[in-house]
C-alpha cells in the first residue's frame, strides 16, 4: 500500500474507535479504555489532531486512584461483550476501573508528544498540570511493588505485563490455586479463534487472583506480601526506567530541578538492578520469580526490551540485537514475541510467539538509541510488511498472518509512526 493510502487507512481505524475522550482498542472484543493502548494510541492521534492525543492521557489519568495507581482498564460503558467486566473486580471507584495496573508507558509517550508539539504553549500546559499524576503513578510502583526497596518493581498479575499468556509467567502461574473461583463465562473465545487466545488452565488462575485481591479490598500496601505470584519483569521494568528518565528530562525543562534529580536518582538505581536478570546462558534478561528467588528460564521479548532503557554495556545490546535477528531468521517476521527455539513457542497464539507491532515500535526506539539502526529499520519493514495482512492484533512470524482483533487501535497508531 502507498503511504498515502496507509495513512489513511491507519487514521480510519482511530476514528471508528474514537468515543470522544478515549479510544478503544477494538470493537466487541475490547469495548473500554485501557492503560497502555490509551498512551500508545495518542502517539497516532498527535499526526491527526495534537489536542485529541493529550485528551485521551488525560482521560486515563482522570481514574487515578488516590494511591497513585492507574488502573489498566476504565469501564466509562457499560458493554457485556468483555469479561471480566465491573461486577468483578468490583473496586469501588467513582468510575468502574479494574484494580491492576499495564505498562507505564505514559512518560516516554510525553516526551514523544512535546518534542514534536506544535502548540508549545498549550502543550505544556497540559504537561503541567500531567506530569505530578505520572510521578505519582510512579512512586506507587515503587512503594508498592519493591517493598523491599530493591530497586526492580513486581508484577501481581500477569495482565499487568501487558504480555498476558507468555510464557514467562507458566510456572509462577501453575503455583496459584484454581479453586473457590466463582463460575464465568469468557467473551474473549466468543470474538477470537481460542486457538489464539490462553487456555482455561491460565484464565481460572487470572480469576483467582483478581478474587483474592478483591478479599483484600485492593488495598495496595496489602497486596504485594499477600499475592501467590510476584514475579520482576525485564520488559516491564525497562519500560518504568525508560519513563523515568524522560520524566526527569520533563521536569527539568519545567524548572522543577529537584524533582529531575530524584527521578534521575531512582531511574539509576533501577538501572543497577535491572542488571541483575541478565542471563549470560540465554543472551538476554529474564524473569525473577520472587516467590520462588529463582530466574525464570523463558526467553521472552520482554528480555529484548531493556534496549528502551538503555541498560547494559554496549556489548550487551548488541547481543539483544543479535537475538532479534536470530529469531527473524527461524521465521519470517520480526518480533516474535517467543524465541522461536523454544519447544513452547506457539506461532498463533497472543503472547507465546505472535509479532506485536507495538514492542516492535518500542523496541526500535531502544535499537536507534543502542547504535543499531540497522536492526531497527529492519523491525520498522518487517511491521509494514505484516500490515498488507490487516490491521491486527497481533501476527504469526511465520506467515505474517493477521490474528486476534481486527481493526486494532494502536496496531494503526504504530504504523503512523512509523511512516514518520
Ligand atoms: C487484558 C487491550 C489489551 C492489551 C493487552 C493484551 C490484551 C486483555 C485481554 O488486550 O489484554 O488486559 O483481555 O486479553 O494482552 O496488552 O492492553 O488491547
Amino acid at each position: 500500500m502507498a503511504s498515502q493510502d496507509l495513512f489513511n487507512a491507519a487514521a480510519e481505524i482511530l476514528a471508528e474507535n474514537d468515543r470522544g475522550t478515549y479510544t478503544v482498542p477494538t470493537k466487541g472484543l475490547y469495548p473500554f479504555q485501557w492503560n497502555w493502548d490509551s498512551c500508545l494510541t495518542a502517539l497516532g492521534q498527535q499526526k491527526i489532531d495534537e489536542a485529541r492525543a493529550w485528551t485521551e492521557i488525560e482521560t486515563l489519568f482522570a481514574h487515578q486512584w488516590p494511591d497513585g495507581m492507574v488502573p489498566h482498564i476504565i469501564f466509562h460503558q457499560h458493554d457485556d461483550g468483555y469479561f471480566p467486566g465491573p461486577t468483578v473486580w468490583k473496586t469501588g471507584r467513582p468510575t468502574d476501573t479494574s484494580g491492576i495496573t499495564q505498562p507505564p508507558v505514559a512518560g516516554l509517550v510525553l516526551r514523544l508528544l512535546m518534542r514534536r508539539a506544535k502548540d508549545l504553549g498549550t502543550c505544556t500546559e497540559r504537561l503541567r498540570t500531567l506530569l505530578p499524576k505520572v510521578v505519582a503513578w510512579h512512586d506507587w510502583f515503587y512503594r508498592c511493588r519493591d517493598p523491599q526497596g530493591t530497586g526492580v518493581i513486581a508484577l501481581l498479575h500477569p495482565w499487568e505485563s501487558g504480555r498476558d499468556n507468555s510464557i514467562d509467567w507458566i510456572d509462577a502461574l501453575m503455583n496459584v490455586p484454581d479453586d473457590g473461583i466463582d463460575p464465568y463465562v469468557r467473551r474473549d473465545t466468543q470474538h477470537v479463534d481460542a486457538s489464539q487466545r490462553p487456555t482455561k488452565a491460565e484464565y481460572d488462575r487470572y480469576l483467582y487472583l483478581v478474587q483474592h485481591f478483591r478479599s483484600l479490598g485492593w488495598d495496595n500496601e496489602k497486596l504485594h506480601d499477600a499475592s501467590p505470584f510476584q514475579v520482576v519483569d525485564p520488559g516491564f521494568n525497562a519500560i518504568l526506567i525508560r519513563s523515568e528518565e524522560d520524566l526527569a528530562h520533563l521536569a527539568d525543562e519545567l524548572g522543577m530541578a529537584e524533582l529531575a534529580q530524584r527521578l534521575h536518582t531512582r531511574a539509576e538505581k533501577a538501572r543497577v538492578a535491572l542488571e541483575t536478570l541478565w542471563s549470560e546462558e540465554a543472551g538476554q534478561y529474564l524473569c525473577f520469580d520472587r516467590k520462588k528467588g529463582a530466574l525464570v528460564d523463558s526467553r521472552s521479548v520482554g528480555g529484548l526490551l531493556p534496549l528502551l532503557a538503555k541498560a547494559g554495556t554496549p556489548e550487551r545490546q548488541a547481543q539483544l540485537a543479535e537475538r532479534i535477528r536470530e529469531w527473524r531468521s527461524k521465521g519470517k517476521f520480526s518480533v516474535p514475541s517467543h524465541d522461536p527455539a523454544d519447544p513452547r513457542f506457539e506461532s498463533k497464539r497472543y503472547w507465546r510467539g505472535p509479532c506485536w507491532l507495538i514492542v516492535n515500535y518500542l523496541l526500535t526506539l531502544g535499537l536507534a538509541d543502542c547504535g543499531q539502526g540497522e536492526v531497527a529499520r529492519e523491525v520498522v519493514d518487517d511491521s509494514l510488511a505484516m500490515i498488507e495482512t490487516g490491521f491486527a492484533e497481533y501476527y504469526d512470524p511465520i506467515s505474517g498472518e493477521a490474528l486476534g482483533g481486527g481493526r486494532f487501535t494502536w496496531t494503526a497508531a504504530m504504523i503512523l509512526e512509523f511512516l514518520r
